[in-house]
């Protein structure tokens, strides 16, 4: 605009240009209404303290300027009616929801002095510290736990991402993600990133036009599908099979790594043994998939080199036989020796906040700030014995179970930031279970179902309003600065942590510096600082970022007991589990349970993800809820045929543990016998209908992809 001259008529229609005649400024910022992966750049457009508009930063080189449908309705999750305001202490009967507002002084004294008094009574370890899907707050949240004395650091991540991580550390030691760029196959086992990890599908659609073969394996046809040379379509929670018949082919046929097999790995002969027992015919007949097409997708994973593998955060282990299956589907890898190297998985160090880019910084360190062995045991120690061996947190399912138990220790009370009771299974068993504690806190951005069972509830800002240390994978860099204040009295979770830290932790020297000077200390082997960061509000390119080597393990090893690649695993033998990736079927399948399967004759997968929801969060946005306004089940037209269901019709899906109402969306994206329901619907939410205890034994996982169901319509239901 040209700032000597009234507004022309198209500024003025416009109406968001910005410049000194319109008042109005554009402030760099992040979206975090997604997960961590994503968190695209936002330019705000900002008139006196107001976001007026949004559009994507064109110069952060991980989102390019784009912003998804959710990222798009950021000024309606800024502004949205539900955001807590105050502090706010509750008045009325335990899950009234009624509260009254307090100061943020008094809010905080209050909780130290509860926590510190359940401490005396009780021990550090009946206190839980829990972080929902938030990431950018937890290291200063387990660290404020461990120092406080409680081993309970507990996350979301115990149903997400933490079982697969389980299974690559008993196999491998760590697992890196695949090199799409470099490679010539990728065989994407479970995922949909058009939907869930928007930032790497520009790498596959690349990658594909320079000739990337791809191998799709799912149970759903994805916008992925569409791109795939071969597409397993398998039936929910058979993937273990699967992998197992792909590498009976690949050994029976001699396209298997032999140096690899021969110098680096524990048990092939065990596992060779087994795999024997899969034939394609057999694997046929448990995966649904045709054998002419697993013995093709073996063949072409095997002989196209480099290959890599992608895998879903969790669709493989998010069944009671997900452990396992997982640990069949990443000796794959090893198998073909493509593990650690130039376009397989090569292995980089995560740096912070888990984000691999090369910049070595001292996270770990930072949070994990005691040793186990100087806690009490962790929430699920005595069941998950495998899991705490490898992952640095408590199991979070098990939570609901040990407040009944008491066993082996109680817990009573809880501190937490973004808790979803809806994210566990039996989810109404979580909300029974945490109205038998002493003392919940709950800090959330809106008021929720969750927060409304709170004792003490306290407002959190969204990213466009804090100061946070964003990491890309494409060594770029931001500390974020507000666009706007933070609305009403909210505050950043830092704010409260730090705060909290002065009160609960006073020994506990660098916390007392504060959030700044930790996140310097962390970046410290980076030499990077927060304050040569904030002369770079869009983010900052960090230059000759040195990457690692390929083939590490050849000087060091894996990081297993035996120092190898284990297909029969060390660890899960000690603990009495079975050491190769044994096949089971799902706890409630057609084969497992036939008699369930005559009243249940369907499939139930859920949570595959939507591109306008995530989780509990944009249902309440209008934008987005208007894509997909009630609550809907995706099911075979053919399957529909045979129960009379038309389009949009209401309809009752219901499992051994109860019913939900529900719209049909008749679609050829599932297969006949299968109906998915994506989770966490307000209206109607997916994880009632299935029992808390329907867990994997090994990672304590939900088997929240592979149950059984059934639809039928409801007679008389209002259009
Ligand atoms: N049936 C079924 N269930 C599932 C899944 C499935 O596939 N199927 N998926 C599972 C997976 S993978 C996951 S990750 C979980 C989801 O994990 P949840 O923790 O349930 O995820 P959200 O609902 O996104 O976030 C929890 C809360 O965090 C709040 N929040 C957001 N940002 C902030 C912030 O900056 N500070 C604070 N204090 N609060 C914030 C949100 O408002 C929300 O209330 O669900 C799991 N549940
Ligand atoms: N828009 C949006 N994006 C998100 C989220 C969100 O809620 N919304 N959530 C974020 C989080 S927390 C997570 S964990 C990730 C999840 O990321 P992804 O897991 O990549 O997400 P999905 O699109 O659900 O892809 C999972 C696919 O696995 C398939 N699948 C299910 N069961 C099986 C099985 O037994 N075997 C095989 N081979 N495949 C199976 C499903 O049908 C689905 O197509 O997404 C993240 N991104
Ligand atoms: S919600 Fe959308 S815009 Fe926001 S970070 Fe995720 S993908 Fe990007
Ligand atoms: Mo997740």
């Amino acid at each position: 605009m040209n700032s000597d001259t009234k507004p022309t008529h198209e500024e003025l229609t416009q109406g968001k240009v910005p410049g000194a005649k319109t008042g109005i400024e554009v402030r760099k910022t992040i979206c975090s209404i997604c997960n961590p992966h994503s968190h695209c750049g936002i330019d705000a457009y900002v008139k006196e303290g107001v976001i007026v508009k949004v559009e994507g930063t064109k110069e952060n080189p991980h989102s390019e300027g784009t912003l998804c449908s959710k990222g798009n309705a950021t000024r309606q999750y800024v502004y949205h009616k539900d955001r807590i305001r105050t502090p706010l202490i509750r008045k009325g009967e335990r899950g009234s929801g009624q509260f009254i507002p307090i100061s943020w002084k008094e809010a905080l004294d209050l909780i130290a002095s509860r926590l510190l008094k359940v401490r005396e009574e009780s021990g550090p370890e009946s206190i839980v510290f829990y972080v929902g899907f938030p990431k950018w707050m937890r290291p200063f949240v387990k660290r404020l736990a461990h120092n406080f004395g409680s081993p309970n650091f507990c996350t979301e991540s115990s149903v997400c991402q933490k079982a697969r991580y389980l299974a690559n550390g008993l196999t491998y030691g760590p697992l890196g993600a695949p090199d799409i760029e470099r490679s010539k196959c990728l065989l994407a086992w479970s995922g949909n990133p058009f939907y869930s990890n928007t930032a790497i599908v520009r790498e596959i659609l690349d990658a594909r036009e320079r000739g990337l073969k791809i191998i799709d394996v799912g149970p759903l046809i994805t916008p992925l599908t569409a791109h795939a040379d071969v597409h397993l379509r398998i039936r929910p929670g058979t993937s273990g099979a699967l992998a197992l018949s792909m590498a009976n082919v690949i050994i029976e046929e001699g396209l298997y790594d032999r140096d690899f097999v021969e110098n680096y790995t524990l048990g092939f002969e065990e596992y060779r043994a087994y795999v024997r027992q899969f034939p394609p015919k057999l694997a046929e007949d448990i995966t649904g998939i045709a054998a002419d097409k697993i013995v093709e997708a073996a063949r072409l994973f095997a002989t196209t080199k480099p290959a890599c593998m992608l895998n879903s955060p969790n669709a493989t282990t998010h069944h009671t036989n997900g452990l396992q299956n997982h640990r069949a589907i990443i000796a794959l890898i090893g198998l073909t020796g493509n593990y650690d190297v130039e376009g397989g998985n090569p292995l980089v160090k995560p740096g912070y906040l888990n984000v691999a880019n090369g910049l070595v910084t001292r996270d770990s360190e930072f949070e994990q700030s005691r040793g186990w062995d100087a806690m009490p045991p962790r929430v699920g120690q005595d069941l998950y014995p495998a899991w705490c061996k490898i992952v640095a947190e408590g199991q979070s399912v098990h939570i609901p179970h040990q407040i009944n138990s008491g066993k082996p220790y109680p817990i009573r009370a809880m501190l937490a930031f973004g808790l979803n009771h809806r994210m566990w299974p039996g989810q109404d068993f979580m909300a029974a279970s945490l109205q038998k504690l002493d003392f919940l806190v709950d800090v959330d951005i809106f008021m929720t179902d969750t927060a409304r069972l709170a004792d003490l509830v306290l407002p959190a800002c969204t990213s466009v309003e804090r100061s946070e240390l964003k990491f890309y994978a494409e060594q770029y860099v931001i500390w974020t600065q507000p666009a706007i204040r933070p609305q009403w009295e909210s505050r950043p979770d830092t704010d409260i942590i730090f705060d909290l830290a002065k009160r609960m932790v006073p020994e506990d020297s660098l916390m007392q510096k504060g959030y700044e000077a930790c996140i310097d200390w962390m970046l410290e082997p980076t030499k990077l600082t927060v304050e040569q960061l904030k002369k770079y509000p869009a983010g900052y390119a960090v230059p000759g970022v040195k990457m690692p080597p390929f083939r590490k393990y050849e000087k060091n090893g894996f990081g297993t007991p035996s120092k190898k690649m284990e297909f029969t695993s060390t660890i899960l033998a000690e603990v009495g589990q079975d050491a190769l990736p044994v096949y089971t079927e799902p706890g409630l399948s057609p084969r497992s349970t036939p008699e369930a399967a005559k009243k249940f004759p369907l499939i139930l997968t859920t949570g595959a993800r939507l591109p306008m929801f995530v989780h509990s969060r944009t249902f309440r946005l209008g934008w987005t809820r208007s894509l997909r306004p009630d609550p809907m089940a995706d099911m075979n037209p053919r399957d529909a045929r045979d129960r009379c269901i038309a389009q949009e019709d209401w309809v009752s899906l219901s499992t051994p543990r109860g019913s939900l109402r529900v719209r049909a969306n008749l679609t050829e994206m599932v297969s006949p016998g299968v109906v998915n329901m994506y989770h966490d619907d307000p209206e109607a939410s997916v994880n009632l209908l299935i029992e808390p205890d329907y867990l994997d034994p090994i990672s304590g996982y939900p088997g929240f992809k592979s149950l059984l169901c059934e639809v039928k319509r409801i007679d008389g239901a209002p259009p």
